[in-house]
């Protein structure tokens, strides 16, 4: 049975086999979650990204997909980068789906990977705006689901949430929809 397990701290000091990056369509980089994994992972991640738009991804990673690469000098295995959506109240349905899509586009990428542990950081809820609780809600229910279709695949899936206020948000969402702790 796979563990989901919510942590304070940073993702890049995460000893798993998979770190998600909240990245952007470009994959050259960006502030938060994207720039701290870049600058503690050294520029091997960089160049990889590079090579990824100069082939499969000439126009970007869009929104809601995820694509891998090595992880530098970071202790893991891998960065899965995926796009979150930017917050908006108008769309907010095909929005809320695609930040479902990220989580779950990861997840199976981390299990095609092999990889047995998979850290997420709070996808959306910085720079994109995403107001926590709401994006708690989305990404719980979606690893929830995924891990109901691939049971026993990984080991652990991981929230690290920047900041005690995130993390106690996560908590209680995570008790609201009657996930076990
Ligand atoms: N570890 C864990 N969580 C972190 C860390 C860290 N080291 N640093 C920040 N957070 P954001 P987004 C939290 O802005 O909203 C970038 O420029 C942060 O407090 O990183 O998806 C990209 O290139 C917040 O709760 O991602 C894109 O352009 C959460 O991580 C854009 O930002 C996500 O914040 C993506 O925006």
């Amino acid at each position: 049975m796979t563990q989901i397990t919510l942590v304070e701290g940073d993702i890049t000091e995460q000893q798993v086999d998979v770190v998600v990056n909240a990245a952007n369509t470009s994959l050259l980089g960006g502030g938060g979650v994207d720039g701290a994994i870049h600058r503690k992972g050294g520029p091997e991640i960089l160049a990889a990204c590079r090579e990824l738009r100069a082939s499969h991804y000439g126009k970007g990673l869009p929104v809601g997909r995820a694509v891998a690469t090595t992880a530098g000098r970071l202790p893991a295995r891998w960065v899965v980068h995926t796009v979150g959506p930017v917050h908006r109240a108008e769309d907010y349905e095909e929005r809320a789906g695609l930040l479902a899509s990220c989580h779950r586009e990861s997840l199976r990428l981390a299990v095609e990977l092999g990889a047995r542990t998979v850290a997420f950081p709070a996808i959306s809820t910085g720079v994109y705006q995403w107001p926590v609780e709401d994006a708690a809600r989305i990404a719980l229910t979606a690893v929830a689901e995924v891990l109901e279709e691939a049971p026993g695949e990984l080991e652990e899936v991981r929230f690290v949430l920047f900041g005690r206020a995130a993390y106690e948000t996560f908590e209680q969402v995570r008790s609201a929809l009657g996930q076990r702790s």
